[in-house]
């Protein structure tokens, strides 16, 4: 047990509340020089079935079972206990001594969000010790390159029950900014022209859970891909130069039977080729440049033959069928499933499993996207994230609503303090 400025004295949680109203959990971080770092755990809707286990109360008479008073009673208790004297400084090894206390492959013991809760504070800790920004303590050696950021101003599937779309997101991608802050204002300008089309179309401007607007519109997904291209030319932009679009279909959640279900699109049923044949005619009439599960988590085969046909000219981003595990975007690798990853850090359940996702995708030339949940806290801790790894790319949800912002905004300020540093790319040339 060390007695080290940095070493841990005292670990806290709190039940809090995520943007939707559902509980989840906060963990304080005290050293003993004094220094505190606390951070919370975002909460996932459509959630991959191999994600480690978001552990919750299940008593059904407080907040519907989803209290977190367990979570919160490990962290106190067994993992505070653990912990005690551990220098935040070995970020590697205080995951794994959180890993090896719980125990179990997928982190059902103590949860995952118990785990993670306590290894994001605990490298904010770290970072308040070294009096340096997340960001450099996460990122060795020091990155300087802000993410291209995916705005996902059209809400449909799960995180918008009401909307026509059976697609889950429908995200704007300002590929032709030239820096991030200029990368809010060309898609949040978009997102208001949008905002004014709908409105003088008579349609709803409610918005998801993550802040995009959830429409009726005639037309289903592909109105929703026409919406948005009027959306650019309104504001001023050129559809595919200044801003194009990636997508999230969430094809996990419209796989029954072996068949994609399209209900809100005149009912369709679709196989995996079928549904590649959908993106391809898509990919030449709208300017896309990005699209996330396009097929379901079990559907390895769907997920090559997309990359096989079109994985020369988008990037075909793996979500929940890698879940941020490195031995499933490793068998990915092996197979050619995708290109891309998209990385949870509440989907493996501590900072250095995400950090090893994103390594290993760099390593096989693979893109990764640095990813919010639907259920999100005012917590920006991607933001660091994103700049810390240089994984060129973050998605945090539609430019409103403070949880979403929250992200966008920390990079904003990140991109400030790095000054002449900072580098801002379009990652789509590439691919
Ligand atoms: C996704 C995410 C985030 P959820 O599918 O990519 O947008 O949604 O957090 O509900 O899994
Ligand atoms: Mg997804």
């Amino acid at each position: 047990m060390s007695t080290a400025p940095s070493a841990i004295a005292a670990i806290h949680a709190e039940e809090i509340l995520d943007s939707r109203g559902t509980p989840t959990v906060k963990a304080t971080v005290v050293l003993r020089s004094g220094v505190h770092g606390a951070a919370a755990v975002p909460s996932g809707a459509s959630t991959g079935r191999q994600e480690a286990v978001e552990l919750r109360d299940g008593d059904p008479r407080r907040y519907l079972g989803k209290g977190v008073r367990r979570v919160v009673a490990h962290i106190e208790g067994e993992i505070a206990a653990a912990l005690a004297g551990h220098e935040v400084d070995d970020q590697a090894a205080l995951d794994a001594a959180l890993i090896s206390l719980d125990g179990t492959p997928d982190k059902s013991r103590l949860g995952a969000n118990a785990l993670l809760a306590v290894s994001m504070a605990a490298s904010r800790a770290c970072a308040r010790q070294q009096r340096r920004p997340l960001h450099r303590v996460l990122g060795d050696p020091p990155a300087y390159r802000l993410p291209m950021p995916m705005f996902n101003v059209l809400n449909g599937g799960l995180h918008a029950p009401a909307s026509s779309m059976d697609f889950q997101e429908f995200m704007l991608v300002p590929v032709g900014a030239p820096s991030f802050r200029e990368a809010v204002r060309y898609a949040t300008e978009t997102y208001h022209a949008i905002r004014q089309l709908l409105q003088s179309l008579g349609h709803s401007i409610a918005v998801g859970d993550e802040g995009g607007f959830s429409p009726k519109l005639m037309g289903g997904n592909q109105a929703a891909c026409e919406l948005m291209v009027r959306g650019i030319e309104r504001a001023g932009y050129r559809p595919g130069e200044d801003l194009a679009i990636a997508l999230d279909p969430a094809a996990s959640a419209l796989h029954k039977n072996g068949r994609y279900q399209l209900l809100r699109s005149g009912n369709q049923l679709l196989d995996a080729r079928d549904m590649v044949e959908l993106y391809r005619s898509w990919v030449s009439a709208f300017p896309i440049v990005s699209i996330e599960d396009s097929h379901a988590e079990d559907d390895w085969d769907g997920f090559v033959t997309m990359t096989r046909q079109l994985g020369h000219s988008i990037q075909i981003v793996g979500d929940d069928i890698f879940v941020t595990n490195t031995r499933l975007i490793r068998h990915g690798i092996d197979l050619g499933a995708a290109n891309a990853a998209l990385i949870k850090p509440n989907q493996i359940g501590t900072v250095s499993e995400t950090l090893a996702a994103v390594r290993l995708c760099q390593t096989a030339g693979w893109a990764a996207v640095i990813s919010h949940r639907s259920g999100e806290t005012e917590d920006a801790y991607i933001a660091d994230l994103a700049v810390a790894t240089g994984a060129g790319q973050i998605k945090a949800g539609a430019p409103a609503r403070s949880e979403r912002l929250a992200k966008y905004n920390r990079l904003i300020e990140i991109e400030a303090e790095l000054g002449d540093r900072a580098e801002f790319i379009n990652p789509y040339r590439t691919v």
